[in-house]
């Protein structure tokens, strides 16, 4: 029996016809700005989100990491939820590779409103770090891919400008806020200075992200990313991956939202098990199995030897995510093994 990976979206195969436009792609030497290839997915990056230029990067956190350095100085201040990804999972890498203090504000399922980000902001003192930027995150993974309302993000990001903020947006899932809501990923990205967002999650690429800017702060990344050892060479075999992701898999997106939805109705059916199903809003799940005698370790083993893998969130708390390599039946197959594993363990 094939084993439903539902640990993340970052784990999906390249398709064959990915394979088929990798193993046909045009390369040449990236770090010289010969990649044809490369040339493409960045432009097509950047027309696609409404900015003047973009850069390939090798992940996610990289991205993140670039824009950080572009917008600090060491020993500023940057606002951000606490739960974010920059905060949780990126290693203190804005510490170590840029020198900033993080104040962490605490939001709502991930989400920030305009009150508490307003309190956070340092005004101008001889004592007080200088804060310089706010970086928000759409979907918010630890808030279980919730989404920010169009309007939050225009009120955040009006009181941003109003204190000479920097803005930067953690987009690693853009594209599933966008099909859930229907808003253009332009028209959330033209509210930020940098967007990065990620190829290798429910696009389904294996490897890559995208930074969009203008083209005098893509210039500056491009320099940062060398510095940081993100410099690629023949890398329109990836990129080639990437365009396809942009050209087959955005419209499909909706599906993994549904299978979700779907997933968490099974799951509420589970006796001992606790999930918000209007919570899940695009290709996540989170649910608690408070009672349980076992502790998370042994049930994310149970759960593996019953053919389903997922990851923890904290004590008897899970995470599940859907993608483009599970379908309905996986979700029904899944369904059952948890309802076997968790109902009376
Ligand atoms: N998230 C991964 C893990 O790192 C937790 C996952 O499985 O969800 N921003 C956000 C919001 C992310 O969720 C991730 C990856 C990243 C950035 C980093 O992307 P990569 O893994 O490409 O560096």
């Amino acid at each position: 029996m094939p084993v439903i990976d539902l640990r993340s979206d970052t784990v999906t195969k390249p398709t064959s016809g990915m394979r088929q436009a990798m193993a046909n792609a045009e390369v040449g030497d990236d770090v010289y700005g010969e990649d044809p290839t490369v040339n493409r997915l960045e432009a097509m990056a950047a027309e696609l989100l409404g900015k003047e230029a973009g850069l390939f990067v090798p992940t996610g956190v990289m991205g993140n990491q670039l824009c950080l350095r572009l917008h600090t100085q060491p020993g500023d201040e940057v606002i951000i939820e606490s739960s974010a990804h920059i905060i949780r999972y990126e290693g203190g890498s804005a510490s170590s590779m840029s020198g900033v203090q993080l104040c962490c504000v605490p939001g709502t399922r991930g989400l920030l409103s305009p009150d508490v980000v307003e309190t956070a902001i340092r005004r101008p003192d001889l004592h007080t770090p200088s804060t310089t930027l706010l970086c928000l995150e759409q979907t918010h993974n630890v808030g279980g891919g919730s989404v920010y309302p169009l309007e939050t993000i225009h009120q955040l990001t009006d009181l941003a400008r109003r204190h000479g903020l920097g803005l930067h947006l953690d987009g690693a899932r853009l594209f599933n806020a966008s099909a859930k809501t229907g808003v253009s990923v332009a028209k959330y990205a033209c509210l930020f200075d940098t967007v990065s967002f990620c190829l290798s999650k429910g696009l389904g690429a294996p490897v890559g992200s995208m930074v969009v800017s203008d083209t005098a702060r893509i210039q500056k990344l491009r320099r940062l990313r060398k510095i940081f050892g993100g410099g690629m060479r023949q890398v329109g075999i990836l990129a080639a991956a990437g365009i396809y992701a942009l050209e087959h898999h955005v419209s499909r997106l909706a599906e993994d939202h549904v299978n979700a939805k779907h997933l968490a109705q099974l799951l509420l059916a589970i006796p001992g098990l606790a999930v918000d199903v209007e919570s899940v809003e695009t290709n996540m799940v989170m649910f608690q199995v408070p009672q349980s005698s076992k502790s998370t370790e042994q049930l994310l083993e149970d759960c593996r030897k019953a053919g389903v893998l997922l990851n923890a969130v904290g004590a008897r708390s899970f995470r599940v995510v859907t993608h483009l390599d599970v379908n309905r039946e996986d979700m029904e197959a899944a369904g059952q093994i948890f309802a076997r594993v968790f109902a009376g363990s």
